[in-house]
């Protein structure tokens, strides 16, 4: 047997810095890349995540080549079924030694993979995904005998550890965090600059030709795709955000506009998770704009938090808890999904818009996943495991290491705690709140019952009063559920009964 390795590069590992390439010689190793159907439909995945995929697999092979690689590549349309495919036919070609691959982001694929080296007739070796900046190791260590795991005492270490933001030992301004600096409501205080498109290339022409055709009924309108598929491509759309809407990204991060799907978010999340941006390099170019006084300390901790807090800290509590994880359900919610979270036909405004848009576009902003379409679920008992696969199908940013405990866990607060100290429900008073939606609304938030009220209302209290055994034991549910208790009983009654008509309608 020869020398050689085989590389398994994934479609969400197209990155110079994957560890299986980075030690992989092009004189004796090849590469494999593949569109396998396994991969591509084991939920209804957006149009607009394929395509990113396949474009961005087909431009990166096409880069290895350029470096001298030898590049398997299957395209779509050869109908190839799996992975394990790919690399049993890859290794008729190129006999090798073994096979490398940098560990997936899915616990579905690692538990496939575990059982490779055996059907495979070589080892097939899996190498830590060193693109991220906390280990499984790391996470697994800083978790250990903490009560309760907070992400703001993990993004504190990882500020020490990569040096972002600190003014010698101290965080600069003197506090960690400025997230009580980063909720204004939106009142068109200014304008949200038009974006550019990325139009496509021949070769993501040709992709989206594919999709549309072997991927019909597939949610996503292509005639809107507009992504990079590129590093260089991601960068300028990363270098775009930090001239013109990095400023106010801080200010209204949680702002809910009519006017934009965008607003002032960076549109990053698809290319960081596929590969083609760096979390380090984003961190420390948004505290040199910092630094050199083109945004607020507020904007640049703001930005920093979520790419080292927030992302790193979601895939150690995946990675830590799983597969147990996936099978949580604190409230025991069970409700089938309603078909308007497949055609956005609902007459709640911002719910019509956040999942028109997701849908559309596979992108909805982290206040419209949390609070719009998150809080929904979570108010409306909604099955967990449907409301878990459809974000994961929808977005287009979307693997299970940060899906899943960002729905089951942050929105709907099915993971018992885990990821946060009290569930996100809110009322249609916090919609109205942040945003302009409300004034184009049929249902008025002002509203408890009736054919006007706003069915976030009534649904609130229902969520309440149904969980008020679990959610009284939760000191920070204290004041509401006082208040609600407190209520007189015919209100009460009326307001849940109100609710469960409308549960009955969904
Ligand atoms: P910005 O608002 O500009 O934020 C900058 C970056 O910070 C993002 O690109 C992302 O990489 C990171 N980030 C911010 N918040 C989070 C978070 N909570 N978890 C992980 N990273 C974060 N993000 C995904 O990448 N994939 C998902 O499948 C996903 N599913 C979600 C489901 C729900 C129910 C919720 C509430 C959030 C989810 N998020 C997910 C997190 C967040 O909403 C998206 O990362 C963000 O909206 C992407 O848009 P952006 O790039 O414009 O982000
Ligand atoms: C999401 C996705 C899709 C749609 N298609 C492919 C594919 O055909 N080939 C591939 O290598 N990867 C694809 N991916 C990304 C994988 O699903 C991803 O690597 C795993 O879910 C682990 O994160």
């Amino acid at each position: 047997m020869s020398n050689s390795k085989l590389i398994l590069v994934l479609g969400d590992q197209l990155s110079w810095s994957n560890p299986a390439i980075a030690a992989a010689d092009p004189q004796t190793d090849g590469i494999i890349l593949a569109e396998v159907r396994e991969e591509a439909s084991y939920v209804p995945h957006n149009r607009h995540k394929m395509v990113l995929i396949f474009s961005a697999m087909r431009h990166f092979a096409q880069a290895l080549r350029d470096q001298g690689f030898t590049v398997y590549y299957t395209e779509i349309g050869a109908g190839l079924g799996s992975l394990e495919e790919a690399c049993s036919a890859a290794l008729k070609q190129h006999p090798a030694k073994s096979v490398e691959v940098c560990s997936p982001g899915e616990h579905r694929l690692l538990a496939a993979m575990l059982q490779w080296s055996d059907r495979l007739g070589v080892p097939v070796n899996l190498l830590e995904d060193t693109r991220f900046l906390a280990s499984n190791d790391d996470f697994t260590a800083w978790a250990a005998g903490r009560k309760q795991l907070r992400m703001e005492y993990f993004y504190r270490e990882m500020r020490k550890r990569y040096d972002l933001l600190l003014d010698d030992q101290d965080p600069c301004g003197g506090q960690w965090n400025y997230d009580a600096d980063n909720r204004k409501g939106w009142r068109n205080q200014v304008p949200i600059p038009e974006r550019e498109d990325v139009p496509p290339d021949a070769i993501t022409q040709k992709v989206i030709d594919e999709v549309l055709e072997y991927f019909p009924d597939n949610p996503g309108d292509l005639s809107q795709f507009r992504l990079a598929v590129t590093h260089e491509g991601a960068q300028e759309q990363f270098d775009w955000f930090c001239r013109y809407t990095l400023a106010d990204f801080g200010n209204y991060q949680d702002a809910l506009p009519e006017e934009s799907p965008w607003v002032f978010h960076s549109l990053i999340s698809m290319y960081l998770n596929c590969g083609l941006l760096e979390p380090l390099a984003l961190c420390q170019r948004v505290e040199a704009e910092y630094r050199a006084e083109r945004c607020s300390l507020a904007a640049a901790e703001g930005f920093i938090r979520q790419i080292l807090g927030w992302r790193e800290y979601v895939r150690g509590i995946y990675w830590l808890l799983m597969p147990e994880y996936a099978e949580r359900n604190t409230f025991d919610a069970r409700r089938p999904l309603p078909d308007f979270f497949w055609n956005a036909e609902t007459d709640m405004r911002c719910l019509q818009r956040a999942l028109s848009q997701s849908l559309d576009l596979g992108y909805a902003h982290h206040i419209q996943r949390l609070m719009v379409i998150g809080n929904f679920a979570l108010l409306a008992g909604l099955d967990v495991h449907s409301v878990c696969a459809w974000y994961l199908a929808v977005y287009v940013d979307a693997y299970e290491w940060v899906e899943l405990p960002n729905t089951s866990g942050m929105a709907l607060f099915a993971d018992e705690g885990a990821m946060a100290s009290k569930p996100y429900a809110a009322s249609g008073k916090y919609i109205q709140k942040q945003g302009n939606h409300c004034k184009q609304c049929r249902y008025n938030p002002a509203k408890m019952t009736g054919d006007e009220a706003c069915p976030y209302n009534s649904l609130y209290w229902h969520f309440i009063d149904r969980n008020a055994d679990l959610l009284s034991s939760n000191p920070r549910m204290g004041l509401i559920m006082g208040n609600w208790r407190k209520r007189d009983p015919e209100e009460k009654q009326a307001i849940t009964a109100w609710a469960d008509t409308l549960l009955e309608q969904l």
